[in-house]
């Protein structure tokens, strides 16, 4: 049964695809334009009632949220492709806790940016500098605590890739590649030898060709 994926080209679908291509799990796509408001459509709104992508469908199976779907696949396939959960309860405790900081910390503030700087003038909503400053901010504070981190460890949970890792990947690459905010990752020598890293896999490299976004304006 090959897996349906929702919505790839936006950023939170993007962490289920690496998963799955890391996972060799066979998956196919289907558009969702988040640009067009087509995540709240009555049709959409059955399959992920909270009306955000993504969504799978693994054969009478439907799960959301990326965090989620990303953990069970890597669950179920624990021994097929690439380990993404650590290989003991201490490295899975430290992937669960950068999956954490990630949810928590990490993707509120670059959330509010990609809205405020690439979606909001999409829409026709003026971006709100004061927001912007203050996301800013709140972000430069939390990546300073992963230069710290990854000062002592090659990955986030320790020398090894993983799920908490490739959580981070679509909005680095908004902040990156869209936003022109590339400096935020650049002034930090680990973050951004992290950046280079895991952003040279190639399952991301995949993903970015097959479901590169492209703005409408
Ligand atoms: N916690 C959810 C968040 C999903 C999410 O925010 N998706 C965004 C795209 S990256 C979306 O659908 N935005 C459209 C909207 O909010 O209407 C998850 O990880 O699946």
């Amino acid at each position: 049964m090959v897996v349906k994926v929702y919505g790839p080209v936006f950023a939170a679908t993007k962490r289920v695809l690496v998963c799955l291509i890391e996972k060799e799990v066979e998956f196919e796509t289907v558009h969702v334009d988040i640009t067009k408001g087509e995540q709240k459509s009555p049709e959409y709104l059955k399959l992920q009632p909270f009306g955000v992508i993504p969504v799978i469908q693994d054969g009478d199976y439907t799960l959301y949220e990326s965090r989620a779907i990303m953990r069970y696949y890597a669950e179920k396939y624990k021994s097929q492709g690439v380990e993404l959960l650590g290989k003991t309860i201490e490295e899975r405790g430290l992937v669960e806790q950068w999956l954490d900081v990630e949810a928590t910390n990490f993707d509120p503030p670059i959330y509010n940016l990609a809205n405020q700087l690439m979606f909001s003038p999409i829409v026709g909503i003026t971006p709100n500098p004061k927001l912007i400053e203050e996301s800013e901010a709140k972000l430069e504070s939390v990546l300073n605590i992963y230069e710290e981190r990854l000062s002592k460890s090659k990955y986030l949970a320790g020398d090894f890739f993983s799920l908490a890792d490739i959580s981070h990947l679509p909005f680095l690459d908004y902040l990156v590649n869209y936003m022109g905010k590339e400096y935020m990752v650049k002034d930090r020598k680990h973050v951004s030898g992290w950046w280079g890293d895991i952003s040279s896999k190639p399952s991301w490299k995949k993903v970015i060709q097959l479901y590169k976004y492209k703005p409408p304006i």
